[in-house]
């Protein structure tokens, strides 16, 4: 059912450091050649950190957990590619399809694989007007459910954060932010809200996602990595973009799982692609946190 790279078969069994990767950044996050460039990248900043990276996808009804660079390449210039949650992840394989798999699928096939930990960008949220369209990412849900840590920048600005913030809360999702008192907001190292916890070392986060485990508690850890200062784009800059972006998706009648895709390519388009360079910084400097949790947790075992 899961098809593990030789690589990543490896490391899980010599019990070396594994980090999952996403694909819908790679499909629906951001454009081809970026989007295929910044794979690779992610890919290499693990490996000179010392872990192996095992990026998910399904491919012809098979979940693969590390993938070569052909079938990563084919499926970075790939056109139409289905985009699975948990929602549609088995209903794609059973029917022999080819799909990217969001944050809520990628926790499922590394908890599955034996992958505690995992980089990405941003993850989904509440979207803003939620109260209308009960659009609240499955996410969320599975970061209640899940036994990974993912490493993320936090959650954009396109989401409705305060309301993001609230759900994981009523979900029992730590969300520590490291280094930093505040939740970091994507392109911007940090935003008004206070983040629930803060945790200054990978170590203190292993600790963390151990004492989880040991307490036999089901889901993940959220770890909001603040983008560094040197690629920031400030929240003053970022909030007319994200307005008229926002405005554009409700006159089009954008709605479902079309909407963050939509987003991201108006706000690429409205920032002249700067929010494209924010991005790939931020994942690169995720992929490092993550690199250093994970090999803090095959250094400390329980
Ligand atoms: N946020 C980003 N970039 C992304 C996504 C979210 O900044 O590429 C992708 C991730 O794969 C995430 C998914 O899991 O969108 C959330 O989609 P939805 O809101 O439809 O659950
Ligand atoms: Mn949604």
């Amino acid at each position: 059912m899961i098809t593990l790279s030789p690589e990543v078969a490896t490391a899980l069994f010599e019990n070396r450091p594994v980090v999952a990767l996403e694909s819908t950044i790679i499909t629906h996050g951001m454009p081809f050649p970026q989007n295929l460039e910044t794979a690779r990248r992610v890919e290499a900043e693990l490996r000179s950190a010392g872990a192996v990276p095992a990026t998910v996808a399904v491919l012809e009804g098979r979940l693969h957990v590390g993938m070569t660079d052909p079938e990563l390449e084919g499926l970075a210039r790939a056109k139409g590619v289905a985009k699975l949650s948990r929602a549609d992840l088995a209903a794609c394989m059973a029917t022999g399809g080819t799909g990217a798999t969001t944050v809520a699928s990628t926790m499922i096939a590394a908890a599955r694989a034996g992958i505690a930990v995992f980089a990405t960008g941003g993850i989904g949220g509440v979207h803003q007007g939620a109260e209308q369209t009960f659009d609240i990412s499955a996410d969320l849900y599975e970061l209640a459910a899940t036994p990974v840590t993912v490493v993320a920048a936090g959650a954009k600005a396109i989401l409705d954060l305060p309301k993001t913030l609230e759900v994981l809360e009523t979900l029992g999702v730590p969300v520590i932010a490291y280094g930093q008192d505040s939740f970091p907001a994507f392109w911007s190292a940090t935003s008004e809200l206070p983040a629930p916890l803060r945790m200054n070392s990978a170590a203190e986060i292993a600790a963390a996602h151990q004492m989880r485990v040991a307490l036999e508690l089901p889901g993940g850890q959220l770890v909001a990595n603040p983008i560094p200062a040197s690629a920031e784009i400030s929240q003053a800059e970022m909030a007319p973009v994200i307005a008229q972006a926002t405005r554009d998706a409700a006159a089009m009648g954008i709605s479902g799982k079309a909407v963050t895709p939509f987003l991201l390519q108006r706000i690429f388009d409205l920032t002249g692609g700067r929010s494209l360079e924010a991005n790939i910084a931020l994942v690169l400097n995720n992929a490092r946190l993550a690199a250093a949790i994970a090999t803090e947790l095959v250094n400390s075992p329980q």
